[in-house]
């Protein structure tokens, strides 16, 4: 489309991704104010006032007061542990014991605070307002080559407690504050480069147009990586996201040859091979991810197919009514349970029974395999390819199957969209994007069910008053009434079945990040669904690339 083609164009010929980029740098968090001296700390019963550090923090656990998170021990081990750090020497000696510390006026203080800004008259909101739309004019775009595009995160995250998904090993500790000297700045030399904050540097400057980040500091909980880029909007990253949709379409094209190989392999007389095979297979099959190095051991004790352990699979022979079961039990990404139960073939079973053979429990499944192997083997087999093309490519064909079984052309947009959230969740259930339900779910859920109750008892009341208006054979709206209430019913049923559908599963990782925004472009077109219904704005943006498509019968 002419999308696409705008930016072949505009790609410079010798593989950079630009020639000319300028911008301000990133916006820290604003420095700590210390509370007022009537809000007072107590440890064991008595006031005690705490050094800024050791305030700064200890403000942190005390805005989290009401959450749950603050009641876990291992949240409240990392938090003490780290809180010490921040102590003087003194402080360190006085509070030892987490249990005699009385956070309550700090806590009571800010929800004061939080309060009064709900309060706020009209013209402190609009001070605020213009102040944020200051900063965004000077900080939110850049120029990269002849556009100037929008920056998506330029606000560097105030420090704070590391919560971490599930139960986070890490939970708890503390979000040090990023400082000027932790940030690496990437622009052009020939820009006007970036200022640090007065009296203060950079870490380092750098030139380097291959990456399309501005600035990148290091994060201490987790030792990754964190990097300010454009919004997703922009050219450079919609041209990603659609050279990750095509990495997929080509695997579509490939994937009975890599199948067929892989079930040789199956056969290999070498062990290294079989588990590669068997590894592979898995990862088609279940959507695993490949396991990031970098995630494991010291972190969270969560695995990837390749890290996976003798004691995270048990196999069954015989099953229920099935063959050779394999049951799966792990920590997958971001310490979310992994569980699933399936028969695999034969010679796959076979095969994981010699793997297991005189291993114990914390033994690796795949002693013969490690990331970097498998990942290694999957460029052979195709360029570009990685466990996370597979997942792509297999959410992508599974939305685009579903959409294809579920949807009906006479069914109404309501009925229509809910198909399309059913096809979404069948990939969300394939990804493995489980969330807890929210807390607020059965409270809705109720709010939910007494407007279907009131429409119910509209709708009778108006279909009586139709049956004896047509008794006496009287002319009136009566009829076009009982329509509009029927549809407004079915609209709220169809809205209840959504949300029950939805409890424990979380839509939006997949619709992010693998589902391939064509297939739903296309779908809209095609049943009359308009896009808005399907993306909210921020989607929107990010898939300008695909919505500006005008094919009705996309195939991925
Ligand atoms: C914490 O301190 C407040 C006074 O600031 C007091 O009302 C409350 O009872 C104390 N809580 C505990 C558990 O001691
Ligand atoms: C996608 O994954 C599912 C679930 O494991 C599997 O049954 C299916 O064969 C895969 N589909 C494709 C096209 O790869
Ligand atoms: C993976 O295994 C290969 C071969 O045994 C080895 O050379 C390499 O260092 C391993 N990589 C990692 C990250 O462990
Ligand atoms: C759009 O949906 C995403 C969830 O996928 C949400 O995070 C975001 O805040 C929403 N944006 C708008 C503008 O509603
Ligand atoms: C922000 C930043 O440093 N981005 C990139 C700049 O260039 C270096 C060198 O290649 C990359 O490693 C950085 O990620």
């Amino acid at each position: 489309s002419s999308h696409l083609n705008k930016w072949e164009e505009e790609r410079s010929t010798d593989g950079s991704k630009w020639r000319f980029l300028e911008h301000k740098g990133p916006v820290f968090a604003p420095p700590y104010e210390p509370l007022p001296g009537k809000v007072k700390f107590y440890y064991d019963g008595k006031p005690m006032k705490l050094s800024a550090p050791a305030e700064e923090v200890a403000t942190f656990f005390a805005k989290m007061l009401d959450h749950e998170y603050t009641t876990k021990d291992i949240f409240r081990k990392n938090f003490f542990k780290d809180w010490r750090k921040e102590m003087t020497s003194e402080e360190k000696s006085t509070i030892t014991d987490l249990n005699k510390c009385n956070f309550s006026e700090m806590s009571e203080y800010f929800k004061a605070q939080s309060e009064a800004r709900k309060q706020m008259s009209k013209e402190e909101k609009q001070k605020i307002k213009e102040e944020n739309e200051r900063l965004l004019q000077e900080y939110g775009f850049c120029i990269m080559d002849n556009h100037k595009e929008r920056i998506g995160n330029f606000r560097i995250e105030p420090p704070g407690l590391f919560r971490g998904r599930g139960d986070h090993p890490k939970m708890g500790m503390l979000k040090r504050r990023i400082r000027p000297e932790d940030i690496i700045i990437n622009c052009s030399k020939d820009s006007k480069h970036p200022k640090p904050p007065p009296g203060t540097k950079w870490k380092e400057v750098r030139h380097d147009n291959k990456v399309t980040w501005l600035a990148s500091w290091t994060e201490n909980i987790q030792g990754s990586i964190k990097y300010i880029m454009l919004n997703p909007s922009s050219r450079i990253k919609g041209e990603k996201d659609w050279q990750k949709y095509e990495t997929a379409r080509r695997l579509k094209k490939c994937v009975d040859r890599i199948r067929s190989q892989y079930r040789d392999d199956w056969k290999s007389k070498e062990m290294r091979i079989r588990q590669r095979a068997v590894a592979l297979y898995f990862i088609d099959k279940l959507a695993l991810r490949a396991g990031n190095e970098k995630e494991e051991g010291e972190t969270a004790d969560t695995v990837g197919c390749c890290s996976l352990r003798v004691e995270h699979i048990k196999l069954y022979p015989k099953m229920d009514e099935q063959e050779y079961v394999v049951e799966f039990d792990f920590l997958g990404k971001d310490s979310i349970r992994y569980y699933n139960k399936i028969p695999v073939e034969k010679r796959v079973f076979k095969n994981l029974q010699l793997f297991l053979e005189n291993k114990q429990p914390e033994d690796d499944l795949f002693d013969r395999l490690n990331t970097s192997i498998l990942n290694k083997h999957l460029q052979e087999l195709m360029d570009g390819l990685t466990a996370k093309v597979f997942r792509t490519y297999n959410a992508s064909i599974t939305l685009q199957q579903q959409l294809k079984e579920l949807s009906c052309s006479d069914d109404s947009v309501p009925a229509k969209i809910l198909s399309y959230n059913r096809a979404n969740r069948a990939v969300a259930i394939l990804c493995n994007h489980q969330r807890a339900p929210p807390k607020t779910f059965e409270k809705s859920m109720q709010n939910l069910q007494t407007k279907i109750d009131e429409k119910q008892n509209q709708l009778s009341a108006a279909r009586k008053q139709l049956k004896a208006a047509k008794a006496d054979h009287k002319a009136s709206h009566d009829e076009k009434t009982v329509q509009r209430i029927e549809e407004q019913l079915m609209k709220l049923q169809v809205q209840a079945t959504d949300r029950e559908e939805n409890k424990q599963i979380a839509l939006g990782t997949s619709k992010l990040n693998y589902l391939d925004p064509r297939i739903s472009v296309a779908w809209c077109k095609k049943y009359g669904v308009p896009i808005e219904k399907i993306y909210n704005k921020t989607q929107r943006e990010k898939f300008a690339w695909a919505i500006d498509m005008a094919e009705k019968d996309y195939e991925f």
